[in-house]
């Protein structure tokens, strides 16, 4: 029955073929990356190392499965032949341990600047964090700090699932927790950053194409994960920007009794006074 060996042949064929194709049709591929041609450009570095590991794990797959359809056709089952059992080789073991180690050790090395780009907190943006992004069972929460600069003031802009920015801006987020773990996730970014309780976890990006993209929560954190859905709307301009964050006080205060105070986001709840866009399409391109 050597040609049960056909079957493993073609269907690697077909799994190296779809990649293949994949890489040629955007409805397979990857989402748009819209972090490509700003000063940080973190998309376009997540991507490069995404498809160096691709390269390398697509072309052991081809080694591996062009050997065993090799070792079947070669070893069929046939009458009289008997099994020969070994107890091992030293040689391959040590010849299949040291590869893959090798390989494991360049990427960590290789891919350590990007990391500390991304991750380490002292390449972080010295500008002062544009929001305050709090994760919680199920939403997020957004707050600016308003025309005092100062996080906790009366004149702070809370918001839900909406985080506004400007294009071409290195922009820093104070990241937070409320309840239990959340990932902040901009899959058109290549950004992803779990969000802790009890931690402030800065978290900097910038997108080159001004729109409105998806964010997310990656990390299951309850049944009501699915409903964590918000929007990153990309400004073209600063005035474009401040526009929005002039309307979008004006709407919040119109809303509060004279003298109120603001809602603290730890403690009560913004929803109130804020509108919920994740209902609204989002772009994919
Ligand atoms: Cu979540």
């Amino acid at each position: 029955m050597r040609y049960w060996s056909l079957l493993f042949l073609v269907t690697a064929a077909l799994c190296v073929g779809s990649f293949v194709y994949a890489m040629f049709d955007p409805n397979w591929w990857l989402l748009h990356n819209v972090s490509v041609r700003s000063p940080l450009h973190f998309g376009a570095e997540i991507d490069r190392l995404t498809m160096l590991v691709l390269a390398i794990t697509g072309a052991v797959f081809v080694l591996t499965m062009l050997a065993l359809s090799w070792a079947l056709w070669k070893y069929p089952a046939s009458p009289g032949r008997v099994a020969q059992y070994s107890h091992g080789n030293h040689k391959l073991e040590i010849v299949w341990t040291l590869i893959p180690a090798v390989i494991l050790v360049f990427l960590a090395f290789y891919q350590m600047g990007s990391w500390a780009d991304i991750k380490f907190r002292s390449r972080r943006p010295k500008s002062a964090p544009l929001a305050q992004v709090t994760g919680r069972q199920f939403n997020w929460l957004v707050r600016y700090p308003g025309v005092d600069g100062k996080f906790g003031t009366t004149d702070d802009l809370h918001v839900i699932n909406n985080l506004h920015i400007v294009k071409d801006q290195a922009v820093l987020i104070d990241l937070k927790s409320q309840d239990v773990l959340h990932s902040f996730f901009l899959p058109q970014i290549r950004l992803k950053q779990d969000a802790v309780p009890g931690m402030t976890i800065p978290v900097w990006f910038d997108v080159d194409t001004p729109g409105t993209y998806e964010l997310v929560c990656a990390e299951l954190c309850g049944w009501g994960h699915y409903k964590m859905r918000g929007l990153l709307t990309v400004h073209e301009t600063q005035a474009e920007f401040n526009e929005w964050m002039t309307s979008a006080l004006a709407e919040q205060n119109q809303t509060q009794p004279a003298g109120a105070t603001a809602p603290d986001a730890q403690a009560s709840d913004p929803a109130t006074t804020a509108t919920d866009p994740a209902s609204s399409t989002v772009e994919r391109s």
